[in-house]
């Protein structure tokens, strides 16, 4: 068991915590560690390693604007080349050796007596602990699998895997699989896998919208500008970050702005699927932007393929050797593909984080639903910083521009609270709740609330806590600076006595 004291600790290291550690660096601060349970950099793209997998966000947009990268060598980017491409980053910054890999939070602590978070982990199988005036939490929503709860899935004598943690040496080649979930991480595995699979079961819940993917590699022509005309890639990125700001407008304030994307999904199923009784099967009931609209060119054909059936029949209970429909159908598998997505708004994670009081995250989001201060500070928990906190999710492109805002917002906390003496902020309850009193009214006339869809953007309380409405560009304006004033604040002196 070790301990130690410091400045500032980061808990992940995906494109949130890094981008901190970054910053940090850049901005003079020394005394602070990145805790990640991982191996290396990479957060989410390092665990999605499931065949397919890949972003839906367009290269020049998806990368740090401090770090961009000419070498994108497709429009879109699938996930080996995202993981290459922040170890890249984080390797120019030289932040390798402030990172602890194999580490293991498994308790975070607001202690008053200290004025800083206490934080247990372990690692190589011992448990060790730290003291950090300053706690970021940059473990990101998509860290958690979720687990469907179906009757009998435990029992289960096959193969299971989740899509978040894909085990790379099994071999589907020939075998009969069930693939449950229709969401973004299943429409990139199933093409995939009905390539080599005998036999494949798609267990569709609720059909998606599905755009075409417009992908291809670019041309060393292409590449050759971006690395070498001034401007060329910065114009791109803007090209795309301001398409997407007007589809960010349709979906928060006119839902039927978004027809010409439900043509275009309409279309997809038309080229995509033969079977009348199929297309019908795979259109949405639900307006297009509710949830997640996905894009791929392969996820009709895939299930129009002989070796592949759509299963539209809910499921009953999973046996021994297979999955019983609600209509009492058994079919018998050999692996099972479990494409249930994330614990979003009931992680984990919020059980381990301690604030004031003894209370931990689950148990006051449980009163309030998931809420924060501009995504970040939360009442109750001093001096704790969430990144890609509640209501900083988006539909519609890139989280890594959130995540820049966000890090502006930390990088002014600390230079505010530094040279102001400054030792405890706790966000003002009263600020905190005007806040997300503006944030739900704003979501009134959104497709999330009136989409007429069941999503994970949504939390048991029917809030839309998980989504930035509007424009991304308001959210850059209102983390520009931190705004001491929303805070209840102490100063050192204030702290002793
Ligand atoms: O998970 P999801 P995901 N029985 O929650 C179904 C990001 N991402 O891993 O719609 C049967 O979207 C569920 O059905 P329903 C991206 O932010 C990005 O696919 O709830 N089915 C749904 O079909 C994305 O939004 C990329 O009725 C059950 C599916 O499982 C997020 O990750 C790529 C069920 C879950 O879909 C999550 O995507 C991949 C049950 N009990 C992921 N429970 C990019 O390209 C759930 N389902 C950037």
């Amino acid at each position: 068991m070790t301990t130690h004291d410091v400045e500032i600790a980061i808990i992940g290291a995906g494109f949130s915590g890094l981008g901190a550690a970054i910053k940090l660096t850049q901005e003079g601060v020394e005394d602070y560690v990145l805790l990640d349970r991982g191996q290396d950099f990479g957060g989410t793209w390092r665990d999605n390693v499931y065949p397919g997998a890949a972003c839906d966000v367009p290269s020049h947009l998806y990368s740090y604007s401090f770090a961009m990268n000419p070498e994108w060598s497709r429009s879109y980017s699938h996930q080996p080349e995202i993981h290459r491409y922040i170890n890249k980053v984080a390797d120019e910054h030289g932040i390798g050796e402030k990172s602890l890999f194999g580490s293991d939070v498994t308790h975070a602590e607001w202690n008053e007596d200290l004025g800083r978070w206490e934080i247990d982990y372990t690692r190589d199988g011992e448990a060790h602990s730290l003291t950090a005036r300053t706690l970021v939490g940059g473990v990101g929503p998509l860290c958690e699998p979720n687990l469907p709860d179906i009757e009998g899935i435990e029992g289960f004598q096959g193969k299971m895997v989740h899509t978040a943690r894909w085990d790379e040496g099994y071999d589907f080649a020939g075998k009969r699989v069930a693939v449950i979930g229709t969401g973004a991480s299943a429409i990139q595995v199933v093409p995939q896998l009905g390539r080599v699979v005998g036999h494949m079961d798609v267990y569709q819940r609720t059909a998606p919208w599905i755009i075409p993917r417009n992908e291809r590699p670019y041309l060393g022509l292409e590449n050759w500008a971006f690395k070498n005309i001034p401007g060329f890639q910065s114009a791109i990125r803007g090209g795309i970050y301001s398409f997407n700001e007007i589809v960010a407008a349709g979906m928060t304030y006119a839902p039927k702005a978004l027809k010409p994307v439900e043509i275009l999904s309409r279309g997809n199923i038309f080229k995509g699927i033969r079977d009348p009784k199929l297309r019908e099967a795979v259109t949405p009931k639900f307006a297009v932007g509710c949830k997640r609209i996905l894009k791929s060119n392969e996820w009709y054909p895939t299930l129009d393929q002989d070796n592949v059936e759509l299963v539209t029949d809910g499921i009953a209970r999973v046996t021994e050797t297979g999955i019983v429909t609600k209509d009492g159908t058994e079919r018998d598998v050999d692996v099972i593909v479990i494409a249930t997505g994330f614990h979003v708004t009931d992680s984990p994670v919020f059980d381990t984080i301690v604030g004031v009081g003894g209370k931990s995250l689950s148990e006051v989001w449980a009163v309030d639903g998931m809420q924060a201060y501009k995504g970040s500070f939360i009442h109750g928990f001093p001096n704790l910083m969430l990144l890609i906190g509640p209501s900083t999710g988006l539909g519609h492109t890139s989280m890594v521009y959130m995540i820049e805002s966000q890090l502006n917002y930390l990088v002014d906390y600390v230079r505010k609270t530094r040279s102001r003496g400054i030792v405890r902020v706790d966000v003002k309850k009263s600020v905190q709740d005007a806040f997300n009193r503006s944030l739900q009214d704003n979501l009134k006339k959104s497709v999330w609330v009136n989409g007429g869809c069941a999503s994970w953007y949504k939390d048991e309380h029917g809030n839309i806590t998980v989504l930035w409405p509007g424009f991304t560009f308001n959210f850059r304006n209102q983390t520009r600076s931190f705004d001491v004033a929303a805070y209840d604040v102490k100063t050192a002196d204030e702290f002793v006595a």
